[in-house]
């Protein structure tokens, strides 16, 4: 299968008529292939935006909504489909393709369809001097970059806002899993999305990415992926005074108290661990256990993880499935090595697991749990992103404060306890965006997301996305 980009309403071909290899994960082959876009199709998909502006930022919010809510329509009738679809390419199970990715991508498109319609500009009134009316206008044309670990759901996370308030988009999904993305150009051809409105360009990072990011004419970009690359668009965009929202890294902390409700923290700990092959920037990678449970909890956690089935995606026994790149397999292995060279003992795991068939060749990993290191080493300072966690002891909340506020990054922490006051004084110390109390990952799409220092710049979901997709302008009449 050859892939298209998606430029003015048409699916057609990259200028360079070259292509990039695309692999399935689960058996390290080639499936299909990818356009080698460059510098020329970015011009013309913004040229393309720019021509649908006018009319597409015109047009009503009650029909703009209407659109995009055709998409969501298509999208859950090709259901499975996509879900089949996002698995191979990203080596994930297929049962959470179908139970997280491709349901979160049409409610992602669907919250903000409806969202849209309910977001009203502010008005401030002087007494009675005079009125300011504050207008929220589209930018115009703006970039949407997103990563691989979560293909369509953080593709769609960022075109939705940026389409219900009336910007066309030129959007690049990772090159390593194009496929959703491309499956959904063409639900949007057949939803009847105004040509121009959304345009799609395939390829690499340096050379698609850095176009978009440099294009005098893309006025905002909204970047999904590692913090290197996030800095390198910073460089770039920042002359240029372009909007940015960064949404970067983690080193999230699990930080686990003894007066936890102890079931429901070593369920939910299984799953922030190693939940997409550990690929989400919201797992917990450093757990800190209050020392009184930390024996409890070694050997609980330790003989639970030893179990999970890692598999290729068609099982439905798979708690793993591959993950996404041989670099990336090989980049996780290197950091299990550097933990040991740090003197860290690996509990479970720490190696690649083969599977038989036609998955040899395909990138598995073993979930892994490493104990015995500083906090403030390599392996617990830089984000791994994959099924790698360590456990370390600690004995009272400002020593865990201290471990957990330690690294650059502040994302999202999760804090297991019964105690209220202590809940609340753990949240209010703690240096991240995102705060989760006796749970993980349960999301209201409402919520501002995003995180401190490296983690990000910016925050998206709700009314905050579409802040950012829009250019306030204030208009003050003297009564
Ligand atoms: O991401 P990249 P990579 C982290 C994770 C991972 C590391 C690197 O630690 O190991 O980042 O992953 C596009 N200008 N996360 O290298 O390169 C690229 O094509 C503009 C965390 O795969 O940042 C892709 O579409 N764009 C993360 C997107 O950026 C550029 C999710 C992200 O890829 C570009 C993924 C450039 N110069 C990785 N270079 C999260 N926060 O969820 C690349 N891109």
């Amino acid at each position: 299968m050859t892939l298209r980009n998606y430029i003015n309403g048409e699916l057609v071909k990259p200028h360079s008529d070259k292509y990039l290899d695309n692999y399935d994960p689960s058996t390290g082959k080639v499936y299909s292939l990818i356009p080698d876009s460059d510098e020329r199709d970015v011009v013309d998909a913004t040229n393309a935006a720019k021509a649908a502006f006018p009319s597409w930022s015109a047009t009503s919010k009650e029909k703009r909504s209407e659109v995009i809510l055709k998409i969501v329509d298509l999208i859950n009738r090709d259901f499975d489909k996509l879900v089949a679809a996002e698995s191979k390419d990203n080596g994930k199970p297929i049962w959470l393709a179908e139970k997280v990715d491709i349901p979160r991508a049409a409610s992602n498109l669907h919250f903000f369809a409806t969202g849209i319609l309910h977001f009203a500009s502010e008005a401030h009134m002087m007494e009675n001097r005079a009125i300011n009316y504050t207008r929220r206008d589209p930018i115009g044309v703006v970039g949407c970059i997103s990563p691989w670990n979560l293909p369509l759901y953080l593709f769609t996370w960022k075109i939705a806002p940026a389409l219900a308030t009336g910007n066309c988009v030129v959007a690049k999904p990772s090159e390593i899993t194009p496929m959703t993305a491309y499956l959904l150009s063409e639900l949007c051809v057949e939803a009847g999305l105004p040509k121009g409105v959304l345009n799609l360009v395939h390829g690499l990072g340096p050379k698609v990415g850095a176009a978009i990011t440099e294009h005098p004419d893309i006025k905002a970009i909204s970047f999904t992926g590692g913090t290197a690359t996030g800095a390198q668009i910073a460089r770039t965009a920042a002359p240029m005074f372009k909007k940015l929202s960064l949404e970067l890294g983690g080193k999230n902390p699990n930080i686990i108290f003894e007066d936890c409700n102890y079931d429901k923290m070593l369920a939910t700990t299984l799953a922030s661990s190693f939940a997409n092959q550990g690929q989400i920037c919201l797992c917990g990678s450093r757990i800190f256990i209050q020392r009184g449970i930390y024996d409890r909890f070694k050997a609980d956690f330790v003989a639970k993880v030893a179990k999970r089935k890692v598999s290729f995606p068609s099982d439905p026994e798979a708690k793993l499935g591959a993950v996404v790149s041989k670099p990336h397999m090989e980049k996780v292995l290197s950091y299990i090595d550097l933990a040991k060279e740090e003197g860290g003992t690996v509990l479970t795991g720490g190696h690649q697991v083969h599977l038989e068939g036609e998955y040899a060749q395909g990138y598995y990993l073993a979930p892994t749990i490493i104990e015995g290191l500083a906090f403030d080493c390599r392996t617990n300072q830089e984000e791994i992103f994959g099924p790698v966690v360590t456990i370390t002891p600690f004995d009272t909340e400002e020593e865990v404060l201290l471990m957990a506020n330690s690294t650059d990054y502040g994302l999202a922490a999760t804090i297991w306890t019964e105690n209220l006051t202590r809940a609340h004084r753990m949240a209010n110390e703690i240096q991240m965006g995102i705060v989760w109390i006796n749970c993980w990952l349960l999301r209201d799409l409402r919520t501002p997301f995003g995180g401190v220092k490296s983690s990000g710049v910016g925050r998206e979901g709700g009314f905050e996305a579409f802040k950012f997709f829009t250019e306030a302008k204030n208009v003050c009449i003297e009564l």
